[in-house]
């Protein structure tokens, strides 16, 4: 009975020890291969590669803005504000005083002769000063009414002649381009030669300043930049010659103008003049000399007019190019050029790149000059 009681309490244990194991067994399994949490990790493992992946993205975007200011900043500010910018000084010289005389709130002579001398300190000339106080004295002006009616006056003075650009009709166009060195002859002919080119027009260089080997490589470094074509000759050569392979040159292919720099002095016995009416009169065998321009330097001031009348005499210069005026505190050069010569500013030079180059605008050029305070009133 023993026996047999203990026999089958040792097979009630091993059963139940086979049982407990055998679960113990099935349950670490079902844990182990249940993989539920393997996919949890998977979709993570994607995210981390994402971050990396945007860092690079940041890059591509200097590398894009780089870009073009290597070629040139084309992003340029509106004429205004050019001309605001390079006129600080001159319009310094007038709107002090103006200023001061339309707060203090009376126009009497002494305030009239304020008037006049910031006008001939700003280079307008005496005779255009006269004229304009003149008028302005006529017109029993209120003094917060001073700058506006001054704008008026030289708007007036300033915009009594043509200034566009001539062209002929005919064969190519000759822009002679004379002035005394140093004013900016080179500079300005790069200027125009962009501005042609951006109208669409063809142009040709002719190097007729054969003074200086460095004037011709100058203008040849301006040439190459441009991708314009330019005739040269070796330094010392005939000027005459150089302009009339130019002319020649744009016949042959059709160029619409011939831009022609000219030197301020010469290696020659005859006078300078006498070279000027010479070039002109070969460039007129070919073409036609449409403009003949004379650069003045704004910073030499009242020195400018003399020259102009010098030059006048021996090309009949058409037209002004007034460089330097970002420099000038003398703005009012402008003015006095028109007035006592009748020769009209058709350009404006305002910084020594190509694109700094302004066709003249006499409302915009007065308005940048002469500062009306805005609480005159
Ligand atoms: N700030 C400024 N400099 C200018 C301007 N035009 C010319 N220049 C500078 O004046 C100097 C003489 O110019 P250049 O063209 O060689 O004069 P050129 O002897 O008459 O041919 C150069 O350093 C030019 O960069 C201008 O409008 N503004
Ligand atoms: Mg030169």
């Amino acid at each position: 009975m023993t026996f047999i009681t203990l026999f089958f309490v040792a097979a009630a244990v091993v059963l139940a020890l086979t049982i407990g194991l055998a679960l113990l067994v099935a349950g670490r399994s079902s844990t182990a291969v249940a993989p539920p949490p393997a996919p949890p990790k998977a979709p993570p493992a994607p995210p981390p590669k994402a971050p990396p992946a945007a860092p690079p993205a940041p890059k591509p975007v200097p590398e894009v803005v780089e870009a073009p200011p290597g070629i040139e900043p084309e992003v340029k500010p509106s004429v205004a504000t050019r001309l605001l910018r390079s006129l600080t000084r001159s319009r310094a010289v007038l709107g002090e005083r103006l200023g001061a005389i339309m707060t203090r709130g009376k126009l009497d002579e002494e305030a009239w002769e304020e008037v006049e001398e910031a006008l001939i300190r700003a280079d307008v000339g005496v005779p255009a000063t006269d004229a304009i106080l003149e008028s302005l004295r006529r017109q029993k002006l209120k003094p917060e009414d001073l700058g506006e009616a001054l704008r008026a006056e030289l708007v007036g003075i300033l915009d009594r002649t043509d200034r566009t650009f001539r062209f002929s009709d005919k064969g190519p166009s000759v822009w002679l381009v004379a002035g005394v060195n140093g004013t900016g002859k080179t500079t300005s002919i790069a200027k125009l030669a962009k501005m042609l080119q951006d109208e669409g027009r063809t142009v040709v260089l002719a190097a007729a300043d054969t003074f200086r080997a460095a004037a011709i490589d100058q203008l040849g470094t301006w040439a190459e930049r441009l991708n314009i074509h330019m005739i040269r000759h070796a330094p010392g050569a005939d000027p005459g010659a150089v302009v009339f392979d130019a002319v020649e040159y744009a016949v042959a292919r059709s160029i619409d103008v011939v831009i022609v720099d000219t030197a301020g002095r010469l290696h020659t016995k005859s006078p300078l003049m006498d070279e000027l009416k010479k070039i002109r009169r070969i460039a007129e065998r070919k073409g036609e000399v449409t403009e003949a321009l004379l650069v003045l330097d704004a910073t030499v001031g009242q020195n400018g007019i003399a020259q102009a009348r010098t030059f006048g005499e021996a090309i009949q210069v058409t037209g002004v190019v007034l460089t330097k005026l970002d420099g000038s505190a003398r703005g009012g050069i402008v003015v006095a050029v028109q007035e006592e010569l009748g020769i009209p500013v058709k350009a404006v030079g305002i910084g020594e790149q190509m694109t700094d180059l302004e066709l003249f605008d006499p409302k915009a050029f007065v308005d940048a000059l002469v500062e009306v305070p805005r609480d005159a009133a």
